[in-house]
């Protein structure tokens, strides 16, 4: 009997998977826990709908199955998925069926933030010194969907994805930063890690950003990159470059210099300049490109100034640290838009910040009362049911030279359907109210 592969998932990754197997004459069955009235555009299977299976499982999905492909987004605990771990059938990813089937050179980048600028940055920096590359994985794009040969592909891998996966090989891997996230899925902060780490194994070039040098055992091998505060010199594969200085906004390499925006960006740039280096593009050149290089939208993204007043979209921020991050790059003074969906995280990491450069709290969404009974912070809040009051009232508190942020720290799917969904509420509220 013929032998099939099963998807789990459908969504853009199960998507990928059906475009690769029917390309390719593999055949395959799909299973979402979700009934079919709540898959968007579920019209496009029609023709394949034998092969899609909802909310149930049937007693036979595994027969002749001899592989499964997991979506990130499915819960690692339902019973089908604990089932198939038990039993000997191999589970995957997109990403290990894209390995096996293209040749390019992969660049493997994780961390807890910042994952995609510095994909987008590295994608830019390469293009432009005449590497053929493309940004894909984590950030939407299913490397499976790529239709042209690339020098360098680059690999957003979230920890949901290298939870599963099974080929690492990367010639270079790089860990942006690691802090406290999705404890819900991984149960502790030393499973993510541990999960994170597993980005090293298989990879010829290992990076990770000295932040993280001293909260775990990495391999020996492993290189970092960041900066010195006393000296404003940067790290870049181990070596402190003195070539490569910095002050509160600009970065300098012999009498070339740009702004960048915020301590966190200027990670991500050595970051770049790091892994430029490995794959032998001159340092200068590289410095050059990242000057054109622009900042993706709904991170600290200046959206409006009226009457000297910021307006700051930074509805990305699903986490503590990015919402510090926001605080730092700006100045005080600042209306703060906070609260999301409820996930595990310890708010009183924000408590210092905020008082240092808050002067009123916003609180919008399902976890207001968990983020206050944890925070210790010393500003006048208000509480708001919905984005266009959050508006309303930031105008009414406003003054001159200071800045309205939306930076939640939390996820947005109790009000939105993601990030991108929320931020542009935002500027639509801004755009209607503030004028
Ligand atoms: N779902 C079900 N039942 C299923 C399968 C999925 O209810 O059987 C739900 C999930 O709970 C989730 C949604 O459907 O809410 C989508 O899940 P999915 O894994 O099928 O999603 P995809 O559309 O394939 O998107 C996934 C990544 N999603 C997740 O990790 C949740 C996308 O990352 C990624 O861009 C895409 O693959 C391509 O690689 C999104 C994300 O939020 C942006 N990532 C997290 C993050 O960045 O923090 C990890």
């Amino acid at each position: 009997m013929e032998m099939k592969k099963l998807i789990l998932g459908l969504g853009v990754t199960g998507r990928s998977c059906i475009e690769f197997f029917t390309h390719n004459n593999i055949d395959f069955k799909i299973f979402d826990t979700r009934t079919k009235n709540m898959i968007d555009e579920i019209s496009d299977y029609e023709s394949i709908q034998e092969k899609i299976y909802f909310s149930e499982t049937p007693k036979d999905l595994l027969n002749n199955i001899d592989e499964v492909i997991v979506s990130p987004g499915f819960n690692p605990k339902h019973k089908l998925l604990e089932d198939i771990s038990k039993s000997s059938i191999p589970i995957i990813t997109d990403i290990d069926l894209f390995k096996r089937s293209n040749q390019a050179k992969i660049i493997s980048i994780t961390g807890t933030n910042g994952k995609t600028t510095v994909v987008s940055m590295l994608e830019h920096v390469l293009n432009g010194c005449g590497c053929t590359s493309i940004a894909c994985g984590n950030n939407g794009k299913s490397p499976l969907t790529l239709k042209e040969n690339y020098k360098y592909i680059i690999l957003e891998l979230s920890s949901y994805q290298l939870e599963y996966m099974t080929d690492f090989t990367s010639h270079v891997s790089l860990i942006t930063n690691i802090t406290y996230d999705h404890i819900e899925r991984h149960e502790s902060f030393q499973k993510y890690l541990n999960i994170k780490k597993n980005i090293f194994k298989s990879s010829s070039n290992l990076l990770a950003s000295n932040l993280i040098k001293d909260i775990t055992n990495f391999p020996k091998n492993i290189r970092f990159f960041g900066i010195e505060n006393k000296n404003n010199t940067c790290l870049i594969n181990n070596k402190w470059n003195k070539k490569i200085i910095f002050n509160n906004k600009k970065i300098y390499l012999n009498n070339d210099s740009f702004e960048y925006k915020g301590m966190h960006n200027l990670y991500n740039i050595l970051a770049v300049l790091s892994i430029s280096e490995i794959l032998d593009i001159n340092i200068e050149k590289c410095f050059g490109k990242l000057k054109s290089y622009k900042y993706l939208p709904h991170r600290i993204e200046c959206i409006k100034s009226h009457n000297n007043t910021s307006w700051y979209n930074d509805s990305k921020s699903t986490n503590c640290d990015s919402t510090k991050a926001a605080l730092e790059f700006l100045d005080k003074d600042i209306i703060l838009i906070l609260g999301g969906s409820k996930k595990e995280i310890n708010y009183n990491s924000l408590s210092n910040i905020i008082n240092e450069k808050v002067k009123l709290i916003i609180f919008l969404g399902e976890n207001k009362d968990y983020i206050k009974t944890q925070l210790d912070v010393d500003v006048p809040t208000f509480d708001v049911d919905d984005m266009n009051q959050a508006i309303t009232l930031s105008k009414k508190h406003a003054k001159p030279y200071d800045s309205v942020l939306l930076s939640p720290a939390s996820p947005s799917f109790d009000m939105y359907n993601d990030y991108i969904d929320r931020g542009i509420a935002f500027i639509k509220a801004v755009e209607n109210i503030v004028n």
